[in-house]
């Protein structure tokens, strides 16, 4: 149910075609975040229109409202949202770490008191699995730990190996074949420790690998090398998920280094405080000259926003603190992700990747104010 095609390749870059039970995607791709069962603000039908291709829920907020089997009664996410393509979930131990209070991390699993009612919560490896099958996405994630940076190495140590040990309890539950249980590397930004964290994970063969552990406070300058590092001791042949990144420079250096998937809340949150995504940088709807502006945010941009805005019009929105505004931000900052990806997928066809990406990079950058 299950197949990782690659097309083409040009260096580390490739593009594959991505089979699962609910549609065949396209990488390298961009995944929509849409933690509470949908991508802020915008609809299933937008969402097709922007070309989003899995969309990404989560285990800990879903367990926690509305409970999974309330999913599960709808035919899990795609029945709940109306979404009708392919989703995946992170386990939530991420958002614990991230979200939860008072938790306390054994080796039975992770307990912490819900950020909604202050109850006491226990999230293990097999209530991780036992949610996400209730949620019913094609691709699930191993339960991990992810831990904080900076951390000391011997932590990090002690939380890849009883990550392995988690994984081997989800591996033992996961027992349906329409759903790809993707494992997690992590090791900081340490090479040795991403190594051991590889020389673990890879034996147990998941359809599917993810870079966690990356994007929670390092600099780009040493998390570029721990995914160039990881990334190349990843199987050629199955997907490699970069999680919770990025930025659209990210996707870009991500792509160079091999990887076929990330997510990010970035182009929806950045959109919710009013900033456009450029290839001449990012554009703050707030200040002064957008307002003046008769073009729209980006002139080669198809999503409905540049079609039928101005920026004038956009900025007026977001200084009227209108609902539409942030929708509109967002919608075409997933719009602006989605299609550079495409534009490095072609760049890649041609094996023209590497002069594309420094084009764009010297561009985007010049733009940053
Ligand atoms: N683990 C999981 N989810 C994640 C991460 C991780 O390490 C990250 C790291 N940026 C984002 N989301 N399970
Ligand atoms: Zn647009």
């Amino acid at each position: 149910m299950f197949e990782f095609d690659i097309q083409h390749r040009d260096g580390r870059a490739r593009v594959a075609q991505f089979h699962t039970p609910r549609g065949t995607l396209t990488t390298p791709m961009f995944m929509p975040v849409g933690t509470q069962g949908t991508v802020k603000g915008i609809s299933p039908q937008e969402l097709i229109e922007i070309k989003s291709q899995m969309i990404l829920g989560n285990t800990y907020h879903l367990m926690l409202r509305p409970g999974e089997e309330l999913v599960r009664a709808h035919g899990g996410l795609p029945g709940f949202t109306a979404y009708p393509g392919p989703f995946l979930t992170d386990s939530g131990g991420f958002q614990v770490m991230s979200l939860g209070h008072m938790r306390k991390i054994t080796e039975e699993g992770v307990t912490f008191k819900s950020h909604l009612d202050g109850s006491m919560v226990k999230l293990t490896p097999e209530r991780s699995i036992e949610v996400q099958q209730a949620l019913g996405a094609d691709v699930i994630m191993a339960f991990d730990e992810c831990p904080p940076f900076p951390a000391e190495r011997e932590y990090i140590t002690r939380s890849l190996e009883r990550t392995i040990r988690w994984l081997d309890r989800c591996l033992s539950v996961q027992n349906n074949d329409h759903q790809a249980l993707f494992a997690i590397v992590q090791g900081g930004i340490h090479e040795d420790l991403r190594q051991h964290s590889l020389d673990l994970t890879l034996p147990f063969n998941t359809l599917g690998f993810a870079i966690g552990g990356l994007a929670v406070g390092e600099s780009k300058a040493e998390m570029y090398p721990a995914v160039a590092f990881t990334a190349a001791r990843l199987p050629e042949n199955k997907p490699r998920y970069l999680m919770g990144v990025g930025h659209p420079e990210d996707l870009v250096a991500g792509i160079a280094l091999g990887v076929d998937m990330f997510d990010c809340v970035y182009p929806t949150r950045t959109g919710r405080f009013g900033y456009a995504l450029t290839d001449d940088g990012r554009l703050n709807m707030n200040s002064s000259a957008p307002r003046r502006q008769l073009e729209p945010i980006d002139a080669d941009c198809d999503c409905y926003a540049c079609r039928h805005y101005t920026r004038a019009y956009l900025a007026h929105l977001v200084r009227a603190e209108e609902l539409l505004a942030p929708r509109m931000l967002s919608l075409h900052n997933l719009r602006y992700l989605h299609r550079l990806v495409e534009r490095a997928r072609d760049a890649i066809a041609v094996g023209e990747f590497g002069q594309w990406a420094t084009t764009w990079a010297e561009r985007y950058f010049k733009g940053q104010i």
